[in-house]
């Protein structure tokens, strides 16, 4: 089990669009296991590969209370989508930040598991805002894309000044 880091905003690399996971093999079981372990210790709710700098359609999530409920999501797709909500969101990879972002309430989602089988579930309320985050995270857009220029560039300002600050 190993901690990885997870890159900040602005990083160009969070701008990679995430390739397919075609290998179900022993180096994609210790990445999820390492994800896990990273999501838990940040801690957050979600972490996509995008975030630990590993290009493949590959997320992981816990969004249950006792954070005893682990769910991995490979080449996973938005079949349907509906309804609105707009909920405060929070990025690992924006440290910090919180901002209200309109995602659709509930979807139904296609996936494979780390041994490659594929199946569909329905999601709503936060589990449902969380896979649209972590999926957006796949395709090289992150949170505050959502937001105004100002806001966003505030936010980009504020994470840079810290960033230097740290190497200093
Ligand atoms: O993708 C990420 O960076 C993880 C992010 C996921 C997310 C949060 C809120 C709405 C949508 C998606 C986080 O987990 S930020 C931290 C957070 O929200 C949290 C952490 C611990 C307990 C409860 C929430
Ligand atoms: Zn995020």
């Amino acid at each position: 089990m190993a901690l990885l880091n997870i890159l900040h905003f602005p990083d160009p690399r969070l701008r990679t669009v995430a390739k397919p996971v075609s290998e179900f093999d022993e180096n994609l079981k210790q990445l999820v296991s390492d994800m896990f372990e990273t999501m838990y210790e940040a801690p957050g709710i979600g972490l996509a590969a995008t975030q630990v700098d590993r290009h493949i359609r590959l997320l992981v999530m816990d969004v249950s209370e006792t954070r005893n409920q682990p769910r991995c999501l490979i080449n996973p797709v938005i079949l349907s989508a509906e309804g609105e909500e707009e909920m405060d969101e929070g990025c690992l990879s924006v440290p910090g930040f919180y901002e209200k972002v309109r995602r659709a309430d509930r979807i139904r989602v296609s996936t494979q598991d780390v041994d490659g089988v594929s199946s569909e579930f329905e999601a709503e309320g936060i589990e449902a805002v969380c896979i649209q985050h972590e999926m957006d995270h796949l395709d090289g857009k992150l949170f505050v894309d959502y937001l105004s220029n100002l806001k966003r560039n505030r936010i980009r300002s504020k994470l840079v000044k810290q960033q230097k600050q740290k190497s200093s």
